[in-house]
């Protein structure tokens, strides 16, 4: 597999989450996080879960990429409130770099459906709020971490497939652009699920990452079953340089599946939910080292946090696979 599990998984779980009262009190999970490089440290932005079942976001940090301590903050996202009616859960953040300035493209549960936030911060310690990112219902979005074309550019899914059950999810991954990251124009798709496989329901997971090769992409993919239950994995596919909306190569087999026991029994049961990556590596011009060491952060039945590594290499071969 082209992905390894640390030793030390689960890297978090709900015993590492500091009391932040009245918010914060015996959290139940934490999950999901965003990853990037931020002063030299490696720096978590984590999905915590109290028992009222109320979202928060939290960071932590490291200097081994496997040892994360969690600051006893709850991060505010300053002027959220901004957005008309109730936010009733931001969640699931993935962090892009952009010049000085980190963006935080997180999901908002809001009385119109969901919609993907966008915040922006410098240091971590204050996030300000820029908008309302779109307005289309879409739970997973990740920027690219630079322009292509003169456009901003991002990876979406849009929520247009509907369970029963009234929850909603989807199965193509679009390639939207911007002027300004507000007003979103979806341009093209760029993958589809695949119906009877592992990866029938998509979602793309961490910010792209640019190698010679292309933009390397770890994806979300979610085997549905009779029974209603849904098998999270994490893929890998390669994505044009120029124009992304075209996919150089896609792996045939997942890359990580719910195997250990944290990561099929948990508050949602068989989740591998990859939405952090972390590159150790980058050339003069910015391309990703194929001999870097990739770490991939992932959820855990929505329960805790889990670690895998790489190196950009494989994930390149796992591509082909
Ligand atoms: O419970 C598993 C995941 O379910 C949803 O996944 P998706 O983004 O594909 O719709 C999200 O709620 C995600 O946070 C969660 O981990």
């Amino acid at each position: 597999m082209a992905l390894t599990r640390s030793s030390e998984n689960p890297i978090l779980t709900r015993a590492d989450i500091p009391d932040v009262p009245p918010g914060i009190v015996d959290a139940t999970s934490v999950f999901n996080p965003g990853a990037v490089m931020h002063d030299g440290r490696h720096l978590l932005m984590l999905r915590v879960q109290t028992r009222g079942r109320e979202t928060f976001f939290m960071t932590a940090g490291s200097d081994d990429g496997t040892h994360f301590e969690v600051s006893p903050h709850i991060v505010p996202i300053r002027g959220i409130d901004r957005v008309a009616g109730t936010v009733y859960h931001s969640y699931d953040p993935r962090i892009t770099r952009l010049g000085d300035t980190y963006y935080v493209m997180f999901a908002m549960d809001t009385d119109a459906g969901c919609r993907l936030g966008l915040a922006r911060t410098t240091d971590f310690a204050t996030v300000d709020f820029v908008g309302t990112s779109g307005t289309d219902d879409i739970r997973n979005g990740v920027l690219f971490p630079e322009k292509i074309g003169g456009d901003y550019v991002r990876l979406d899914r849009p929520n247009r497939v509907s369970f029963e059950s009234g929850v909603t999810s989807g199965d193509t991954i679009v390639l939207s652009r911007s002027d300004d990251l507000i007003d979103w124009r979806p341009v093209a798709p760029v993958m589809r699920g695949r119906l009877h496989y592992w990866d029938e329901l998509i979602g793309p997971g961490p910010p792209p990452v640019k190698t010679r090769e292309g933009w390397l992409l770890v994806y979300h993919g979610i085997a549905t079953h009779l029974a209603g239950a849904c098998i999270y994995q994490a893929g890998v596919a390669l994505l044009a340089l120029d124009d992304p909306a075209e996919v150089l190569a896609r792996s045939r087999n997942n890359i990580l599946e719910p195997r250990e026991p944290y990561e099929m029994i948990g508050q949602v049961p068989n989740v591998v939910f990859p939405s952090g990556m972390i590159v150790e590596g980058y050339d003069e011009q910015g391309f990703a080292d194929p001999d870097g060491r990739v770490l991939v952060y992932y959820g855990a039945a929505d329960t805790s946090v889990g670690l895998a590594t790489s190196t950009v290499g494989d994930l390149l071969a796992a591509c082909g696979d």
